[in-house]
């Protein structure tokens, strides 16, 4: 890959001049929230290369950031983590004067996110979306006449949940993630930071530990596609990539996701550039491109995901506009909550349980 990006510059440097050809930008995002062919465009059409890398997790790319000197031009930090990131001085105010394509921005986006990101200094929206259940069809109803694939109980109650622990149920390796989705099972705020709530949360997970097969991070998307997993606590846009991977692989397996109706956590990933970015024009020029309502339509439409984009929608397949587990109606909105990021000290605490949760004792 690398070497056809240097072949490929050698190419522009003879037609469009050493200077556009030279520039690079350094991209870390998401896994499986890209269609490629828009990497190999935005090269195409502004003689930029990308060095393209992947993480799974915030906590993953926090600490990456923190440590300092990351090397990347652009990062997609989740606004609850990037609030305290902004705070501890690891980015670069983002001029959308410079963004001429900024314009195309969601209003309402942009208001849910100045929580986080007050005024919108430093971030744009790319991508939100929702934290829920994914499920193999056939193989829950196999083993379960109306499972509950629409209730956290699914997961989380030990009846239920030891039903499926055969044929693999994930969740994502991600307190932030996971202790929301437990508190909002128990009827507590899903952004409780009491001690005693969070407590009964680790408990009620201790509980049904012993049928949990994987802390998953991006893996779950090829196991729930190819029926290695049947459950899993994933984000909206991923498990229906799953679906489409597995309708294409005609493999007889349907797969579907659900916003459980006990509430879930609404996310926002922000188009962010670090304080040191190597390449802060190049940042701004591959943003910019990507907000392009085309190019950004192409994004949606290929990760099932939505997007802060309102000029996109007109060119958005309209099944996916239409579909509320991807752009929420009403209804589902208000059994949606978001999450603020956690003080040191719970962070600590949350921290704590979580290790004895994973290792189970
Ligand atoms: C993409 C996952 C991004 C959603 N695979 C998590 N914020």
């Amino acid at each position: 890959m690398i070497k056809k990006a240097l072949l490929c510059t050698c190419a522009l440097a003879a037609i469009g001049g050493p200077a556009a050809a030279q520039d690079v930008v350094r991209v870390f995002n998401w896994s499986d929230y890209i269609d490629e062919d828009i990497l190999t465009s935005f090269t195409e059409d502004t003689g930029i290369e990308v060095i393209y890398d992947v993480y799974d997790s915030n906590e993953v790319l926090e600490t990456r950031l923190l440590a300092g000197n990351s090397g990347y031009d652009v990062v997609v930090p989740t606004a609850s983590f990037m609030a305290r990131q902004i705070e501890a001085g690891v980015y670069q105010p983002l001029d959308r004067s410079q963004v001429p394509n900024a314009q195309y921005a969601w209003p309402e986006i942009d208001e849910r996110v100045s929580r986080y990101d007050p005024d919108n200094t430093y971030s744009i929206n790319y991508m939100w979306g929702t934290t829920g259940l994914g499920f193999v069809q056939e193989l829950i109803d196999e083993r379960m006449d109306d499972a509950p694939v629409n209730s956290w109980a699914i997961v989380f109650d030990p009846e239920i949940a030891a039903r499926f622990a055969d044929c693999g149920i994930y969740w994502l390796d991600a307190p932030s993630e996971v202790f929301p989705a437990a508190l909002a099972y128990l009827g507590y705020d899903g952004n409780s930071t009491d001690p005693d709530e969070l407590q009964a949360a680790a408990d009620l997970m201790m509980a049904v530990r012993p049928y949990v097969r994987r802390f998953h991070s991006s893996e779950y998307v090829s196991a729930l596609a190819n029926g290695d997993a049947c459950l899993a606590i994933g984000w909206s846009g991923d498990v229906l990539q799953a679906r489409d991977r597995a309708a294409e692989a005609e493999n007889g397996l349907t797969i579907d996701y659900r916003i459980p109706v006990e509430g879930t956590q609404m996310w926002s990933d922000q188009f962010a550039i670090p304080a040191d970015a190597p390449d802060p024009a190049a940042a701004r020029a591959f943003i910019n491109y990507i907000m392009d309502p085309q190019v950004n339509a192409q994004a949606v439409n290929y990760i099932n995901y939505a997007s802060g984009n309102l000029g996109a929608q007109e060119y958005i397949d309209p099944e996916i506009l239409a579909d509320p587990a991807i752009y929420p109606d009403e209804a589902t909105m208000d059994n949606l909550f978001i999450v603020d990021p956690y003080d040191p000290q719970t962070q600590r605490l949350v921290n704590r349980l979580w290790t004895r949760i994973k290792s189970g004792q």
